[in-house]
């Protein structure tokens, strides 16, 4: 037989318009059937997309086709984030404007979108861009600053020296720039800030009514960053209050130094005159670093002392004043009362500094240990030991003994009978003692240990270089395990609430302090708020005035948008460098004053967009309150992990912000989230020719240009790594629906994934396989416009049928469900197989032949259109597909998969057949089956059956001789 031969090329051009003509994608916002809004996060228009972009929007396009198909009213939008430093750049450097630039990357990528038949609801089409959509932009920062949550501070700043722009905390990553990676510096600006710090807890809180993946919700969690703790008040001895955020008060008493950050505005006042210049060559050296730096565990904890002393409030002892970088400003109180024995940090900034560490918190573990160093005591304490029930080791003339923490008071006894007046003895676990043979000294204070100090170091001249018993305890490997600990305990040295068990610890003492007016509970947040001040051009103008005599001024409603300056030449400092953008009259009082020269933060052009959409034209207001109400929540967003925290987090800030303004009923923007996975890629480094193009590496992984050996990395595909793998070639070389069903069925979508070229072709082989079968059964049953009959299914024919339900329900689920459309794909693959196996029978019945097409091209529809609208017309099927209603399956046919159904012979169990579920329901089909499986017959040999007993979905009992 002379077939057509599979053209994917020929056959997509035809097509590729069709679905936007016919406006399937047309969301019908006033219509009231059950609504679906589906939204995938909006790009940002920079240069080309590639494979591994088509994984978020290939994936959307499937299920809104499939959505559609079930006949949701779905609502599809597409728009464009369109501010932004890219485009800025790029006019800097190529003097092009950048909006020509941004439109000109919007038709290139909706030149891509159409070549991969991804469509969208075109009419309702925003680009940020744009005056009529950041006028809207605008107006949410004056509702904003109306309500006190958009504020004007000076602040310290992170500064990117190459982009020339300040940075958001969260766009510095590891203290580099999130864009070009250079290192970021502190500047310090006023700036404006949304106060979103003020949602904190309902930010939280909310989390747990949301369907998201549960590592974005810890993400968000980890950001915002709550704690539970105290804030205590410390006196200098100057006379100045100290606020310290703890959340372990029930270590109060062991604090024996306090740290502010050196930023914190008390440090000039407490500084003594003759320390002044170290603390400020500190407080520089400080500025340089990042927070992320600063609060590294591995980091060497330093310093510096500022020469007075504080008083811990509940015991009355002096302890000095220091600065330390590992304490942050924006947290907390910007100040923390150092506790080495239980506060890890505080702990090492202790050792190095000489500061003392009295223990307040038993370990947890209820162990103690002793040790005596030789010649410290009578050669009888062994002996004295074990008769006493304990079980010492003698090691090098040394002592060792562990024991439980009860026994602490039994123990000190004994040893202070067999010490020598110049020997000595420690005893840690519930606290630690210091034992001579005239006394026991608790290291229970300063003073104690002070005194305890003293003691050692005239029995011990070696020790006159120590500064602390910490350090000469630290010195003993057999007690370090218990010489700090971090855990809740039992209380020791720690006033009227010594004895307080472990689990009441932290709320006896918060009563307490409260009790006594020294302290209260607090909760305190990581998140801060949200800087969006940006000293550029290509953004929404921050609609604020400053006036010489009114002050900050903003512009009035009614004069929104405040519009971009037209101009030919960008500069590096943005709006600043426009002088005739400056000058402007102030609304309040009509004399001259100058309007504000920052641009907003693109996270505020993304933080409210999804509402844009369901009334992108309406120049009167934002949004449509009703229509937003009916569609909104968003119900299903799918967009990459890299936003999890930021984009996500200020959109659930303005939705709640809205919602409170009484603008929107619902609180919360994105009812379920699926975030798909990375596409990687080899990339190829040269160390003299950088990122080769894997296509031109020679043999052998070498340098096409020097022949160096290249290192390879698998990485996510990305334009700077020149990895990418180009749509535009794979649609020209297998077509797009070979790219389309690679991607989706690579693997799960959530998850990383290397792109395959040898996976691509065994898509368009399927392809291929696929067509050639459709083509055959429409030749061979052309006019069969009848359901198939199961009442004349063979076996064979049940299988068919089987796997067929079995595939709808199959594919179904997933897309309604996890969508693992991976498997839904594979599948799909298997039923093709098995239909064109089942072809191979001349006797094959056409009618369901023709059904089993007929379904197959409907699901394989959202993944692959274009193939499917050409075998659907040629079918002969009249309507698109989709104006076809998705395929069901009938649950009686088919109740999931296939059972196993033993065959007896004379009552033995001679085989196991596994039979698809349909047709083991069937008792005469069943026992057919079993008479034809060629198992069951070679097990018969030469007998010949008298008997069947057939018990559907059960078993087959065959009697023979
Ligand atoms: C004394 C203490 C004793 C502490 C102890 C811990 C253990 P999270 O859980 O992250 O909230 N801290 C407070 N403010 C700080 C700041 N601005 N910069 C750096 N560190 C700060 O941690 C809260 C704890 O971190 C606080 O409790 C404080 O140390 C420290 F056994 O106070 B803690
Ligand atoms: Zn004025």
């Amino acid at each position: 037989m002379n077939r057509e031969p599979y053209n994917p090329q020929k056959i997509e051009e035809k097509w590729r318009d069709f679905w936007r003509e016919r406006g399937f994608f047309k969301a019908k916002i006033h219509d009231t059937r059950r609504k679906f809004y589906y939204l995938n996060m909006f790009p940002y228009p920079s240069g080309k997309l590639h494979a591994g972009h088509g994984r978020n929007y290939i994936l959307g396009d499937a299920i809104v086709r499939f959505l559609l198909m079930r006949g949701w009213n779905v609502l599809n939008p597409m728009g464009w984030d369109a501010f932004g430093l890219p485009a800025e750049n790029a006019a800097i450097e190529q003097g092009v404007h950048p909006g020509d630039w941004t439109w000109q990357n919007i038709r290139e990528f909706k030149r891509q979108f159409r070549a991969w038949g991804v469509e969208y609801d075109w009419d309702r089409e925003i680009a940020t861009c744009e005056p009529d959509y950041y006028k809207w932009t605008q107006w949410l920062f004056l509702k904003l600053y109306e309500k006190g949550l958009a504020y004007r501070a000076k602040g310290k700043v992170n500064w990117c020296p190459h982009c020339e722009v300040v940075l958001a905390n969260e766009q510095v990553i590891g203290g580099r720039c999130w864009r070009c990676n250079s290192l970021v510096e502190k500047r310090e600006l006023e700036q404006w800030y949304f106060r979103i710090t003020a949602y904190a807890e309902r930010l939280l809180k909310d989390l747990e009514k949301l369907d998201w993946p549960e590592h974005v919700k810890k993400m968000q969690e980890n950001w915002i960053g709550r704690s539970e703790g105290a804030e205590v008040v410390f006196r200098a001895e100057t006379g100045q209050e100290i606020r310290v955020f703890t959340t372990r008060p029930d270590t109060l008493w062991g604090a024996t130094f306090l740290v502010l950050a050196p930023e914190h505005p008390l440090v000039g006042e407490l500084t003594r005159p003759e320390r002044r210049a170290e603390v400020k060559a500190y407080q520089e050296a400080t500025d340089r670093l990042t927070e992320v730096e600063r609060t590294s565990t591995e980091k060497e904890k330093t310093g510096v002392f500022l020469g007075t002393y504080a008083i811990n409030p509940v015991n009355g002892e002096r302890i000095p004043i220091w600065i330390a970088d590992y304490v942050l400003l924006g947290y907390g109180t910007g100040a923390i009362m150092g506790v080495p024995a239980h506060d890890e940090r505080d702990f090492h900034f202790a050792l190095k500094h000489g500061l003392p560490v009295v223990p307040v918190i038993a370990h947890p573990a209820g162990k103690a240990k002793a040790y005596l160093p030789a010649g410290s005591f009578q050669r009888e304490l062994p002996q004295a030991l074990v008769s006493a029930g304990f079980s010492p080791k003698e090691e090098n003339g040394g002592l060792f003994l562990e024991f439980s923490q009860e026994e602490t008071d039994r123990v000190t006894d004994i040893l202070r009978e067999y010490l020598f007046p110049h020997g000595w003895a420690s005893v840690v676990g519930k606290g630690w003692q210091i034992v001579f043979a005239k006394e026991a000294i608790n290291i229970g204070s300063v003073r104690e240990e002070k005194r305890a100090l003293v003691e050692l170091q005239r029995r011990e001249p070696r020790f006159t270089s120590k500064r602390t018993v910490a350090e000469i305890l630290w010195d003993i490997p057999f007690l370090r395990d218990l010489l700090f600990h971090a855990g809740f305990g039992t209380m020791v040295n720690s006033g009227p609430l010594t004895g307080t068990p472990g689990k009441e610890a932290f709320s006896r003492t918060v009563e307490w302090l409260s009790e006594k007016g020294l302290g209260k509970k607090t909760v305190s947040y990581k998140l801060r708020d949200w800087l969006i001040s940006r000293q550029r051009y290509w953004g929404a103008p921050i609609p604020m005035i400053h006036c010489p005599s009114c002050g900050i001024v903003p512009v009035p409603e009614k004069d929104l948008p405040v519009k971009l300056p037209e101009v030919k030449r960008i500069g590096k400092l943005g709006l600043a460098d426009i002088p005739e953008f400056i000058p402007t009259t102030c609304p309040r009082c009509g004399g001259p004053a100058r309007r504000d020269t920052d641009t907003m933060d693109t996270f505020v052009d993304s933080s409210w967009y999804y509402l844009r959409y369901i009334s992108p034209k309406d120049d009167a207001r934002p949004f449509d309150p009703e229509l937003v109400n009916r569609w909104l929540p968003v119900d299903l967003y799918v967009g990459g992990v890299e936003h999890a925290i930021l984009h996500l987090l200020y959109s659930r800030f303005i939705t709640k912000f809205l919602h409170d303004l009484g603008l929107i009923s619902f609180d919360e923007p994105f009812k379920r989230l699926f975030t798909q996975g990375m596409v990687t890629y080899p990339a190829y480094w040269c160390p003299t020719h950088h990122w080769i193009p894997p296509k031109e590496v020679l043999e052998g992984n070498r340098c096409p240009k020097c022949g160096a050996e290249l290192v390879v990395s698998v990485v996510a595909m990305s334009k700077s790594k020149k990895n990418v793998v180009s749509p535009d070639e794979l649609i020209a070389q297998y077509g797009a629906d070979t790219e389309r069903l690679y991607t989706l069925f690579m693997g799960p979508p959530e998850k990383e994934i290397e792109w395959s070229e040898e996976g691509v072709r065994g898509c368009y082989r399927f392809l291929h396989r696929f067509w050639n079968m459709a083509l055959s059964i429409i030749a061979r049953a052309p006019a069969v416009a009848e359901e198939p009959d199961p009442q004349k299914f063979g076996p064979k024919e049940w299988e068919i049928w089987g796997k067929l339900h079995a595939t709808i329900k199959k594919v179904t689920e997933e897309f309604e469900g996890r969508l693992a459309l991976n498997t839904a794909v594979a599948a799909i693959m298997e039923l093709v197989n098995a239909i064109s196996e089942y072809m191979e029978d001349p006797q094959a019945d056409a009618r369901l032949l023709r059904r089993a097409l007929r379904d197959t091209i409907l699901l394989l529809s959202p993944f692959t259109p274009f193939i499917c609208e050409e075998l659907w017309q040629r079918l002969g099927e009249g309507k698109a597909i989709l104006e076809t209603p998705w395929p069901s399956y009938d649950p009686q046919a088919l109740e999931g998969g296939e059972v196993e159904i033993p065959v007896q012979i004379n009552g033995k169990v001679r085989a196991r057949l596994r039979v698809p579920r349909s047709l083991a329901k069937d008792q005469k089909a069943l026992e057919e089956l079993v008479l034809q499986s060629p198992v069951v017959r070679e097990k018969l040999g030469e007998m010949k059956v008298v008997k069947v007993i057939a018990v559907p979905e059960k078993l087959v009992s065959l009697v023979a001789k």
